[in-house]
């Protein structure tokens, strides 16, 4: 597979959004960890044509009332299932038109790892030319912080207020499973490794599905200003790996954790979400560390740790 920026036989025009991605006046609740991914892409797409599709989630209600949207480039909203495959019919049309529009789906956990996983997959499978990134907020946000199946173990929600008893699903190691060209996590806390990302994953063609671990303020329970501490704190602890995965088959850890025990329990104690549960660090290390063992066994097939 080649990941160079292939645009053979396409019209090339440079966008120059004068505008952001993201226009001021959106009405994202301070500290959202999704506004940010969004800036992030604007700046990475900046001279991109693109076109995004957004299923139910927090990201919709971002554009605001019609006529008005707070997005600086054409958005579709679009049901929790059709979301890839919405994406697909405008990336054929743009393909058929010789335009080189880069179709962006953007979508909560709610709607990739539960509720669209259907036609994510089988836009996977057909490595669709799309680029798909989850803002990860561990909840269902929009409806009032319901859990998914992207909820970490202990968390409360409006549906677990005791704390979920269930693990997180491992929806990298789906997707990355269907062979996808490009498979990564983003860590909003490494600003240079998140935008060389972005940056690959819209200039790449094929299939490309980008994880984002986006804090929420309202459903964590913590402090809109610590936001990227939190990710930083789970980057370090090992509880949220940085890596890529090409093909399905060569990964590359991008940040190495230290591990730190202090840095994991400042992350659950920062968090109200955490609260009822008291949460047992013993179980979560264990947890973390079936991770990087699953992690470890792409190392078999070429996984390389950078400094
Ligand atoms: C099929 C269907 N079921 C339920 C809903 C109601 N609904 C709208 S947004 C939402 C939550 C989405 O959660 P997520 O994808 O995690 O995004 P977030 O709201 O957290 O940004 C739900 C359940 C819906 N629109 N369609
Ligand atoms: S509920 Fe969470 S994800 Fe939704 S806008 Fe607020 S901070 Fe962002």
């Amino acid at each position: 597979m080649n990941h160079e920026p292939i645009l053979d036989g396409m019209i090339r025009t440079e966008a120059d959004r004068s505008e952001p991605l993201l226009r001021a006046g959106n009405t994202n609740c301070g500290g959202c960890g999704m506004s940010l991914a969004l800036l992030m892409l604007g700046r990475a797409a900046a001279k991109h044509h693109i076109q995004m599709v957004i299923p139910a989630c927090c990201g919709i209600v971002t554009a605001g009332p019609y006529p008005y949207s707070a997005y600086g480039a054409p958005v579709m909203a679009a049901t929790f299932a059709s979301a890839a495959a919405c994406a697909t019919g405008l990336s054929h049309t743009a393909r058929l038109n010789g335009e080189d529009t880069r179709v962006v789906c953007f979508a909560g956990d709610g709607g990739t790892f539960d509720i669209g996983l259907a036609t994510l997959s089988a836009a996977a499978e057909r490595n669709e030319d799309i680029l798909y990134i989850c803002y990860d907020n561990e909840i269902y946000g929009n409806t009032g912080g319901q859990r998914s199946s992207a909820t970490p173990l202990g968390a409360s929600t409006t549906t677990t207020p005791a704390g979920k008893t269930v693990r997180k699903k491992d929806v990298l190691g789906i997707i990355a499973a269907h062979g996808a060209p490009y498979v990564a996590t983003v860590s909003l806390a490494h600003p240079e490794d998140a935008m060389r990302k972005l940056r690959f994953a819209l200039d790449a063609k094929g299939f490309r599905f980008l994880h984002v671990l986006a804090p929420c303020p309202t459903g964590w329970k913590s402090e809109p200003a610590d936001g990227i501490e939190l990710v930083r704190l789970a980057v370090r602890s090992g509880l949220y790996p940085v890596y890529e995965i090409f093909d399905g088959e060569r990964a590359t850890v991008n940040v190495k954790p230290d591990h730190d025990p202090e840095a994991l329990a400042t992350y659950f104690g920062k968090q109200g979400r955490f609260r009822r549960a008291q949460i047992d660090l013993e179980v979560v290390k264990a947890e973390i560390g079936r991770t990087w063992r699953r992690l470890g066994m792409f190392e078999r097939g070429g996984i390389t740790a950078a400094e």
